[in-house]
């Protein structure tokens, strides 16, 4: 399928940033290398990549992880109830060896056991991705208990926002966990997902990761080197929704052949980090 090209003005990821200085960059969309999510899965061919995706509750990660298997372009593709235990995915494709581990976000014992495998464990990660949905975290995800989905939407969204950075920095110790344990260089990628529901906002996105993401991932990058990882920032789209909060709905503010644009570049990438 041809790609189109994303043509959104108010995108900044184009913004390499000062990689040197704190080592991460948001990638940039680079015309000519989305050639298509089949052919992104096709270069990995023969290559086996592990994979650990994981985020906080409700942030997409079963449902990114379900299309990068190819599962969720399927017209019938139902998504995925709340994650309680570890999932694995591998590609449907007869050759390719791309291994997907994907942790639950609430905090099971599941999700402490799975994330002690995954990076302690006896074989080394390619690549972690930590998926970020911007505090758009699904209210029905949360934890009984938790105040979070009481509030007005506003509140809501900041409190899931400082919930998923809490969750972030989580993954940035488990990175040096990670470092300590096996002494082989990683990429890091932090996927914001359901751009589709705040895409207008993107060129503000740039600002927050200054802001709020790049301290919180350089002291990661001095404890492990910067050599040792690469860390970006990708903007990516799955199974675009209607968001409900209480009474309000929020309609996503792009179609499939955008999300299919974001995707193909999403997986271009990962190609390009992993090939
Ligand atoms: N609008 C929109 N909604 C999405 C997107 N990706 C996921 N969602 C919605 O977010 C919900 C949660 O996605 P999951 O993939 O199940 O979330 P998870 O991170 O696996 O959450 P846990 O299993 O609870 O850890 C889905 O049921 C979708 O409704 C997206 O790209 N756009
Ligand atoms: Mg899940």
């Amino acid at each position: 399928m041809p790609l189109p090209a994303l043509a959104n003005p108010h995108i900044s990821w184009g913004l390499v940033q000062k990689a040197g200085e704190a080592g991460l960059t948001i990638y940039k969309n680079r015309k000519g290398i989305a050639e298509g999510w089949d052919s992104a899965l096709a270069f990995l061919f023969g290559k086996k990549r592990r994979l650990l995706i994981v985020g906080a509750e409700g942030a997409g990660k079963s449902v990114l992880a379900d299309y990068m298997a190819g599962k969720g372009l399927s017209p019938k593709y139902l998504v995925p109830k709340r994650s309680i235990r570890v999932e694995k995915e591998r590609s449907q494709t007869e050759h390719l060896r791309l291994e997907l581990s994907i942790i639950p976000g609430q905090k099971l014992k599941a999700h402490y056991d799975g994330k002690d495998a995954a990076y302690a464990g006896d074989k080394a990660l390619d690549a972690v991705i930590h998926v970020f949905a911007n505090g758009w975290l699904d209210p029905d995800r949360l934890a009984p208990g938790d105040a979070l989905g009481s509030s007005p939407f506003m509140a809501y969204r900041l409190a899931s926002l400082n919930h998923e950075l809490r969750m972030l920095e989580d993954t940035c110790e488990d990175l040096k966990r990670h470092w300590s344990h096996h002494h082989q260089p990683i990429n890091f990628a932090i996927a914001f997902s359901k751009i589709d529901l705040y895409h207008e906002e993107l060129s503000t996105i740039h600002d927050f990761i200054e802001a709020e993401i790049r301290p919180r991932i350089q002291d990661l990058i001095h404890h492990v080197g910067a050599q040792n990882i690469s860390v970006e920032a990708l903007p990516v789209a799955t199974h675009i929704d209607e968001f409900r909060f209480a009474n309000d709905v929020f309609q996503p503010q792009f179609g499939l052949t955008i999300r299919n644009a974001y995707l193909n570049q999403f997986g271009a990438r990962l190609v390009d980090l992993l090939g």
